[in-house]
């Protein structure tokens, strides 16, 4: 049955532009309705469950030829949005796609909003709101990475993961709810330390999930990394060489990179915004110096600095002094292919701890090893396997954070020895905030937030 809650909506779900077809997308009790009225002999059609059918569309106010399509009826409930669903392919023409959708709404269908389709997925049960989300994040995607934890997600992963947390919450605020209720049950010593090591699962297994998020995070959103040193080490051709083209200008003149400059490349599934830096020194050049102060912005904004320095150099104090007023993540030393004349004892002498990668921007050498530094560099900061990353979503993290700072404070109350009313307003409190996550306890207004986000007709 198709719910009665919604009118009949219909949107183009293909891209803008040209294409060999263009879907047209109506869901809502009056789908069929309306998709017979763009055919000759409409009252006479019955589109059949699951099948696809080949049709002439006309334009019903002039019995014009619109269009030869393919037609294909999704009956509810049994739909992507549990509501009668048609999707019309005509050939991908915006003119077509257009008047197609004009007619629609001359019928009477509704312009569909952004993610206005998802939603009624989602209200309508097909999917919950974790679902809903990672069919976007899965459009979105900008690497396989992304596309393979949305594709994950969209199967209810972290649904799955959160369920069983959910059921013994509710198992543990049942027995809490009757011993309040029948004062002789009360909890004793015994089983006060029962409900402490269950609330301490519960607080593992959170953790577990709310960590996953560095490594999440960095999937989606990548990192900053910036190249920074003084004029003429080699930045702009080791921008380059990270990148694979030539993007920055190289020359044998001090100075030549005026403006920071940023690309986007991926390593290992990490999306990295590579910044390429003028050098950092004193300068009575004005342009120059208005680099040098963009690049000081370039570092504070960096989540991981390279420091660039020359193999054929001796290493000056002064450049070992200046470099060291960096956060600096890895040492480069470039142009190794000109023979390596820096010293182990100079080199130690920038750090200890950071790791140091020789290289060629010119030759290419030592560029893999590189990548692999700066992989490992940025796994080792976030403590997680790039498999494991579950929470990629901000508005999911926020919410397993305060299920955490409920539970921990349901313990606390609990230690102390407070009576299990207090600690029941927090165990209500964390299973609220995980039904945030799936959508199980999220008010219209967050949720028609989220779904605007969407692209129209998805
Ligand atoms: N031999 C050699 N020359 C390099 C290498 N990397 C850069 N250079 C040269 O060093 C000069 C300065 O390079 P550039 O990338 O503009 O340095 P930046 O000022 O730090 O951006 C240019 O003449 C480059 O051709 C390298 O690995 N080997
Ligand atoms: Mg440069």
């Amino acid at each position: 049955m198709s719910s009665p809650r919604f009118k009949t909506i219909a949107a183009i779900a293909t891209p803008q532009g040209y294409g060999g077809i263009g879907v047209i997308r109506l869901s809502g009790d009056q789908s069929t309705d309306f998709a017979r009225r763009l055919l000759r002999n409409g009252d006479q059609t019955i589109f059949a469950p699951n099948q696809a059918s080949f049709h002439h569309l006309i334009n019903p106010e002039t019995g014009a030829t619109v269009d030869d399509a393919v037609i294909t009826f999704f009956k509810a409930p049994h739909s992507f949005t549990g509501e009668d669903v048609i999707e019309i392919s005509c050939h991908g023409s915006p003119v077509v796609l257009s008047e197609v959708l004009r007619l629609l709404t001359s019928f009477g269908a509704e312009l569909a909003q952004p993610g206005e389709f998802s939603m009624r997925a989602f209200l309508n049960q097909r999917m919950d709101l974790t679902q809903a989300e990672a069919i976007k994040d899965l459009i979105h995607a900008q690497t396989t990475h992304q596309a393979r934890i949305a594709a994950r997600q969209l199967r209810g992963e972290l649904s799955k993961q959160l369920q069983p947390i959910k059921d013994g919450l509710i198992e543990l605020i049942v027995h809490f709810e009757s011993s309040v209720e029948f004062v002789e049950d009360d909890l004793g010593p015994l089983n006060t330390s029962l409900f402490l090591a269950r609330i301490d699962q519960f607080i593992e297994k959170l953790n577990a999930l709310a960590s996953s998020y560095r490594v999440g995070r960095l999937i989606c959103s990548g990192i900053r990394l910036a190249l920074i040193g003084r004029p003429n080490v080699g930045k702009s051709s080791l921008f380059n060489a990270l990148l694979g083209r030539e993007r920055a200008i190289v020359t044998h003149l001090p100075g030549t990179t005026r403006d920071t400059l940023n690309e986007s490349f991926v390593i290992n599934g990490i999306p990295v915004d590579l910044i390429d830096t003028a050098g950092i020194r004193e300068t009575a050049d004005f342009v120059e110096q208005i680099g040098v102060e963009r690049t000081k912005t370039a570092i504070s904004e960096a989540d991981l600095i390279l420091a660039i320095v020359e193999s054929t150099s001796t290493l000056p104090t002064e450049e070992i002094e200046l470099l060291a007023q960096f956060p600096v993540g890895i040492y480069v030393v470039n142009k190794c292919d000109l023979g390596v004349v820096v010293s182990e004892e100079a080199l130690s002498k920038l750090s200890e701890k950071i790791p140091v990668v020789k290289v060629s921007a010119m030759t290419g050498e030592g560029i893999d090893e590189l990548k692999q530094a700066i992989h490992q560099r940025i796994i080792a900061e976030a403590h997680t396997n790039i498999e494991d990353a579950i929470i990629t979503n901000e508005r999911h993290y926020s919410a397993l954070e305060q299920s955490l700072t409920a539970l921990c404070q349901a313990r606390e109350d609990l230690t102390a020895g407070f009576t299990e009313e207090v600690a029941l307003t927090n165990l209500h409190q964390a299973l609220r905030s995980l039904g945030v996550i799936t959508g199980e306890t999220l008010i219209a207004d967050i949720i028609n937030q989220i779904f605007s986000t969407f692209c129209i007709g998805k």
